[in-house]
């Protein structure tokens, strides 16, 4: 038995799986980093085994490799031209019509490591269009991720329910988007929304409303393409360029939360092992964001120069001095705000080549940290679960204002 099957069997079954589709698919020198990360968790194996578990989203990200998007919906809705905005090339352009049909064949353009596709309408209703749905389907099986586009005026009949739940039984990740919501009045927007919602079966801030003429919303597309399936935001980010930023914070929110639920985890009070462990995947992730070609190891040892451990340690040790916060909300509190400093320098580095200053790295640690208390400190006296406060750091963090743009928080650090 190799090292790698030694520690495959103590993951938990659900995710053996997929770490095992990943391993795979790695080339000789990320498979050593790889293991020497893992080889880096603590021996005990429940301990390891929730770790592993909270890290797999995580680890699909850093080192997952897919990259085809589909668009499908109904015939008319604007799929050619959502799928014209997201190519990067003019002259792979789908051809635009008002007429219904337009698109009667599957076509793929190539963005770097992604690949869009689009289809043609899929609302047949009896032989006519019979063919296109067929060849629109199959595309959709072949899909890693599918954008489900519907029309805000046409809104979502019968038909269109059974297309979605055509759709979803195929058990691939989507977003469902409504477009031409430029053709709206402004006022019944959220009523348009939610009863689209509600004939989907889904929740409101499921569906994300867009203007595919003229590529509104088309970046909260990505990022739902993104928050659903982490083994694309690689490959978006190296598509997109222009939405690197959203892509990595996305990434660092994501990490940051669990590094906050490492903090219930009963270990030495904040205990940094793993938390490097969090924030090493999350380099990497960023790394592959930003193009930048980084191994395993190379990436733990760039969390080790930023000293955030250190900081971290620090910062606890002065803030249980002043009492007034359970240990284990100060732990999440400097984890998770260690781990948002962690993934901004990571960015600065790979996007500019610029390593954060020591004081930048102490002004922003401190200010995050303090943002943090204060928002989790309404949690209460008593532990919360894993989930909960992963849910809670998340939103927090979403909710910062600094992280509006890579430019406000390049003030805040004054840089
Ligand atoms: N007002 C408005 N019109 C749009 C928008 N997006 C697309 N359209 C128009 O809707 C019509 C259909 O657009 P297409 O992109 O061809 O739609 P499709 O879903 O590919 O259509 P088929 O290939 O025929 O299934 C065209 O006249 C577009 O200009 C939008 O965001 N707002
Ligand atoms: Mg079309």
């Amino acid at each position: 038995m190799t090292l790698f099957d030694d520690i495959l069997g103590q993951f938990p079954p659900e995710v053996q799986a997929a770490v095992r589709k990943i391993w795979d698919d790695l080339g000789p020198t990320e498979k050593t980093g790889f293991l020497a990360l893992l080889t880096g968790f603590p021996t005990d194996p429940n301990l390891m085994r929730r770790l592993v578990k909270l890290s797999t989203a995580q680890i699909r990200q850093a080192f997952g490799n897919k990259h085809r998007v589909v668009i499908v919906g109904p015939t008319n809705v604007g799929k050619s031209t959502l799928y014209n905005q997201l190519v990067q090339n003019k002259h792979d352009s789908a051809r635009v019509s008002p007429l219904p049909g337009t698109t009667t064949v599957n076509q793929q353009a190539d963005a770097a490591l992604f690949t869009v596709v689009d289809t043609p309408g899929a609302d047949a209703v009896g032989s006519v269009g019979e063919k296109e749905k067929d060849l629109a389907l199959a595309a959709a099986e072949d899909a890693d991720f599918l954008v489900l586009v519907y029309d805000a005026i046409q809104g979502i009949k019968k038909t269109e329910q059974e297309l979605f739940y055509e759709l979803s039984d195929l058990k691939i990740p989507f977003v469902v988007v409504l477009n031409k919501v430029d053709l709206v009045p402004r006022k019944d927007l959220q009523s348009v929304i939610s009863s689209a919602a509600v004939n989907l079966g889904l929740k409101p801030d499921e569906i994300v409303p867009i203007v595919a003429k003229d590529g509104k919303n088309l970046g909260k597309v990505l990022l739902a393409v993104a928050a659903t399936e982490p083994g694309m935001v690689a490959a978006l980010g190296q598509a997109l360029p222009e939405f690197r930023w959203q892509l990595a914070w996305q990434t660092t929110v994501r990490a940051a939360s669990i590094s906050a639920t490492i903090a219930l985890l009963p270990l030495p009070i904040i205990d940094f092992v793993p938390l490097v462990i969090t924030q090493t995947i999350m380099v990497v992730s960023i790394a592959r964001i930003y193009s930048y070609k980084i191994t395993p190891q190379r990436a733990s040892e760039l969390v080790a120069t930023f000293g955030l451990g250190f900081l971290g340690r620090t910062l606890f040790q002065e803030l249980s001095k002043l009492g007034g916060f359970p240990g284990w909300l100060l732990s999440a509190a400097i984890a998770s705000s260690t781990t948002v400093v962690m993934g901004y320098a990571a960015v600065r580095w790979f996007d500019k080549g610029q390593k954060l200053s020591t004081d930048a790295i102490k002004k922003l640690t401190r200010v995050i940290t303090t943002y943090m208390l204060d928002t989790l400190k309404n949690l209460g006296k008593r532990k919360p679960g894993q989930k909960g406060l992963q849910q809670r750091v998340a939103q927090s963090l979403e909710d910062l204002p600094l992280a509006e743009s890579q430019a406000a928080i390049d003030r805040e650090a004054g840089e």
